[in-house]
């Protein structure tokens, strides 16, 4: 049975009669109808249509590597055919699942050399945060069990990834957190930062949130500090650089973890493998996911820090936590083969020397200047463009985000496609984009932002 038997109108009537979709509003999508996408190459997606669309969003910033590479698909055929699936409890292991750990090890910053599987972002964050209690329990401080994070965090959508995460509309639906978890304010400056506050007397005092709550609750008490290196579905929120730093500083004089969530920042993004080293932090446990892969196969890696991995080693007894599909070897041997070919293909360096600089470049020259962009900014390659109705003022035009979704549609209809959120347009394209692809992209956004700007400002 292929889709090139159905019609658009059959496959939306299938969708609509047997498809929930993730974080979607089911009567709007009924309305609506979805848009079938069915197959991409490179850069680019195609809808049902034959429409061609460039994907800044490299799917859900997880195609690191582009589409259409057949290398990764024999990687999986290879490991179907010899071996589809054991597991790893038992005292058994499969190999690729063992190499892909020792690859890991290699990348990660100094300090990381072991690694705990699974198939998502939010399941490496469950395992994460229960790893962190089980930490200290070890160390005889099972009370030190609260962990910190930040408004409008993501940490993913299962009952833990959303208690880390700090978006309150998921909160809302969640009827009861999982204990122990605050959140303190973002390290957003554009809307946080008082009138006249510098970037760097934000970032610190937006560190020292971190502290008041650790002071608040006892550091005896406090576990881990958990957040993004760069707030990514939250809006691509860069912290200015003297927050960091001062977490860290924070973190080591109370003891406390630093739980680093790099599930859109690891494997090149942000212009190194990982935005721990880029950036400059130091942390106890990394979660990872997506670009392990390029999205080929569903696999999250919790790279988990000497410091911890010893306690666990050294004290013994049994961990009770684990997935069926933790280092299922199929996923693995895809993530070897995607780490070789961003190796192989220099993808990291160029975006770190060449499209990375160019990129924050282009949104400088060709869209911060546009009527109704306030705010342009990017790291590697992840941007964000903020869409305001007055550029002085910061004022945002009414509807919570509706001016967004206006920008973005013209841009798919102008083939390009992008994300909304909030009232942040966001970016983060496969790493094989090359300057003439940033160009393109530029170009189309900003017609896709002249357009809005008709309609808004009517
Ligand atoms: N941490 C971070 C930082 C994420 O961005 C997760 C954890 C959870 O990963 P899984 O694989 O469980 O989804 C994510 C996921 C969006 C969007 O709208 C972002 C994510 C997922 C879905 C939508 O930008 N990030």
């Amino acid at each position: 049975m292929t889709y090139q038997n159905f019609s658009l109108k059959q496959l939306q009537a299938l969708d609509a009669a047997h498809y929930l979709h993730p974080f979607t509003d089911h009567k709007d999508l009924r309305a609506a109808g979805s848009r079938i996408i069915t197959r991409a190459d490179g850069p680019f997606i195609y809808d049902s249509e034959g429409h061609e669309i460039l994907d800044g969003m490299a799917g859900l910033w997880c195609v690191n590597v582009g589409y259409g590479r057949d290398e990764l698909a024999e990687a999986a055929y290879a490991q179907m055919k010899e071996l589809p699936y054991y597991n790893s409890f038992f005292r058994c292991a499969t190999a690729t699942p063992v190499l892909l750990a020792k690859k890991l090890a290699e990348i990660a910053p100094a300090g990381f050399s072991q690694v705990f599987y699974g198939s998502s972002g939010s399941e490496a964050n469950d395992t994460a945060l229960r790893l962190v209690r089980h930490y200290w329990a070890l160390e005889g401080k099972p009370e030190k069990n609260l962990v910190i994070s930040r408004k409008n965090a993501y940490h993913g959508s299962s009952v833990a990834g959303t208690s880390l995460g700090g978006m309150a509309g998921m909160h809302a639906q969640l009827g009861g957190a999982v204990p122990g978890i605050v959140h303190v304010m973002m390290p957003y400056a554009y809307e946080l930062a008082l009138p006249g506050e510098g970037d760097h007397e934000f970032g610190l005092r937006a560190a020292k949130a971190v502290e008041d709550a650790i002071l608040a609750a006892g550091p005896d008490k406090v576990a881990a500090f958990i957040g993004e290196p760069v707030m990514g579905a939250g809006g691509v929120k860069i912290p200015p650089a003297s927050y960091w730093p001062e977490v860290n500083r924070i973190c080591k004089k109370y003891d406390v973890l630093v739980m680093l969530d790099e599930v859109i920042t690891g494997y090149g993004r942000t212009g190194a493998w990982f935005a721990a080293q880029s950036m400059g932090i130091e942390a106890d446990t990394i979660t990872t996911a997506k670009a392990l892969t390029s999205g080929y196969q569903p696999l999250s890696a919790l790279l988990v820090g000497d410091r911890i991995a010893a306690t666990l080693v050294e004290k013994g007894g049994e961990f009770y936590h684990g997935y069926t599909y933790s280092g299922h070897p199929v996923a693995c041997a895809v993530a070897l083969a995607n780490l070789d070919i961003i190796e192989r293909e220099g993808l990291i360096e160029r975006v770190r020397d060449d499209t990375g600089p160019y990129f924050i470049e282009a949104l400088r020259e060709r869209i911060a200047g546009h009527g109704i962009v306030g705010e342009v900014r990017a790291i590697g390659l992840m941007g964000a463009i903020e869409i305001v109705r007055d550029k002085e003022t910061r004022e945002r035009f009414p509807g919570d985000g509706a001016a967004a979704v206006v920008v973005r549609d013209h841009a798919i209809a102008g083939g390009m496609m992008l994300r909304a959120t909030g009232d942040t347009m966001i970016l983060s394209p496969p790493l094989i984009w090359t300057r003439e692809t940033i160009d393109m992209a530029v170009e189309r956004i900003g017609k896709a932002l002249d357009l809005a700007e008709t309609d808004l400002k009517k």
